[in-house]
């Protein structure tokens, strides 16, 4: 399907309302719903699955130490719009078709809200997964400024529910941020990158099996899912007008698998300001960032002397990714485009800040516990790819259990050719290098032979992170310090086709030694 570039406004998600709110708590209700909405001029209506009967879902923005509930409530029609796999964990014939359970990414959230894979819930709280605990989930916000997202986490379905609609932005807010003058109120803007395919009426289109599929299975999950349509905020290739002045994006990478490796065809810099967890300790102008899914980005753009130019947001990152198809300069290339036809509505008073704050680094010799954790690819029983950490299944007994207080070095062992993401859930960590090693050796041993020198991260990942990229024939090492609760958690790839077939592994935080 051909669809024409830059004819619709980026639209930019509504900010929640609370129910309710005391000195205590913040409450909100949020019920998940079919609905059709307008993607692009062009395309009849989609039926998506919305937060709010929205997608993306509404903004929330949230204080610093605010106590946040949530009821997540399931409007969800019985039938899922997309092609289940009844052969992927979790996701068997005898399950509902149609579960779903919400997951704060980035959030230091306590287990029984943190939206563990099998604490699903389905219409009306009518079933529930084995790990259901409560209705109400509470945020605690104990973390300083940055962006999270929310999504879903139900197992075996992620990858169909999030395709579906379901995620959306979730900001916290501080007075140092405040204090920083950044471009802000409407100069700062989400954009919720996404990749999509359609049908010729306007459904979503997304492949009930691989292209060669041998393993006589139907629907079959795929690998990685690709479409050939980028959107923005859920509208395909949008634009946006812009005053010749400093604006703010906070920028997620919201797709299954596709990474986005940004330019402007202008040639600016972009000023990063942040990553997924919070403030660089100073901005970095850069030409180009690459994004993995679920990883964020702070940017500051300034438009400033650029009136009357139009200008692309484009990407080059390779399908898969590093290795892979390029993308196709007229579609999957392009991401949206920013316009600098408004007039200046009042001076630009903000500023892009010399200094963001310093960070406490972790040495890495304040760590007593270092894991290696494989990734690797396999074939299951039917002949399929399938992406396992530590060559381990979802169902296999909990190997990774650090204590509470703790500080671990995580090593992850990529003996396959794709990057991937790799996401644990409460905590937030430091990346300290990825390391050449020698692949084949590995697996004929087991043993690490390191080929060159240890990489330290991009100037970009110089911060708290939540999600690290795993490049190909690299060891990447993260700092992890293990707060503040006990119980169990999730860590896993977030290509999200990794994600549902066993590429996630639960992990428990013990009591203090
Ligand atoms: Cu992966």
């Amino acid at each position: 399907m051909k669809l024409e570039r830059f004819k619709d406004p980026l639209p930019i998600p509504p900010v929640i309302k609370p129910k309710w709110k005391t000195s205590d708590y913040t409450y909100y209700e949020v019920s998940m719903k079919e609905t059709k909405q307008s993607l692009h001029r062009h395309l009849p209506q989609t039926t998506i699955w919305g937060y709010e009967g929205m997608y993306p879902g509404p903004t929330f923005n949230v204080e610093t130490g605010e106590r946040v509930l949530v009821k997540w409530m399931n409007a969800l029609p019985d039938k899922h719009l997309l092609p289940i796999d009844h052969t992927v964990h979790g996701a068997e014939k005898e399950k509902p078709d149609v579960r779903t359970v919400v997951h704060l990414h980035g959030g230091r959230t306590e287990p029984a809200s943190d939206g563990y894979p099998d604490a699903w819930f389905t219409n009306g709280f009518a079933a529930r997964g084995p790990f259901f605990q409560k209705e109400i989930f509470e945020y605690g916000n104990q973390q300083s400024s940055r962006a999270l997202w929310y999504h879903d986490h139900a197992i075996g379905l992620t990858r169909l529910n999030i395709y579906a609609g379901l995620a959306g932005f979730y900001f916290i807010r501080d007075g140092h941020e405040r204090l920083l003058n950044l471009p802000s109120g409407p100069f700062e803007i989400p954009l919720l990158l996404q990749d999509r395919s359609f049908h010729e009426d306007g459904s979503l289109a997304y492949p009930n099996q691989p292209e060669n599929n041998a393993s006589g299975i139907t629907p079959s999950i795929i690998t990685s899912f690709f479409g050939d349509t980028i959107l923005v905020n859920g509208k395909v290739w949008p634009y946006l007008e812009v005053e010749p002045r400093k604006y703010r994006f906070r920028i997620l990478n919201a797709a299954n698998a596709r990474f986005f490796r940004i330019t402007l065809d202008s040639g600016q810099l972009f000023y990063q300001i942040g990553t997924d967890s919070g403030f660089l300790e100073r901005p970095v102008g850069v030409n180009t960032i690459l994004i993995a899914p679920a990883e964020r980005v702070d940017v500051i753009i300034d438009f400033s002397n650029m009136g009357g130019a139009s200008i692309i947001l484009k990407n080059d990152a390779p399908t898969h990714f590093p290795i892979g198809e390029r993308v196709s300069p007229e579609t999957t290339g392009i991401i949206m485009e920013f316009r600098v036809t408004k007039p200046l509505s009042s001076i630009d008073t903000s500023t892009i800040p010399a200094n963001s704050g310093p960070i406490k680094w972790l040495p890495a010799n304040s760590s007593r516990k270092h894991r290696f954790l494989e990734l690797s690819e396999e074939k299951d029983q039917y002949g399929r790819s399938i992406f396992l950490l530590d060559k381990k299944m979802w169902d296999d007994p909990i190997s990774e259990n650090p204590h509470l207080g703790s500080v671990e070095i995580w090593s992850f062992v990529n003996t396959n050719g794709d990057d991937h993401p790799i996401h644990v859930h409460l905590v937030q960590f430091q990346i300290l290098e990825r390391r050449p090693f020698d692949v084949g050796y590995y697996k004929k041993t087991k043993q690490v032979r390191y080929t060159g020198a240890g990489i330290r991260p991009e100037a970009g990942e110089r911060s708290w992170k939540d999600t690290v990229r795993c490049p190909p024939g690299h060891i990447t090492s993260i700092i992890i310090p293990f707060f503040p609760f006990t119980g169990q958690y999730v860590w896993h790839c977030h290509m999200l086709e990794h994600e549902d077939y066993e590429m996630m592994r639960p992990y428990q935080i013990l009591p203090p030694r």
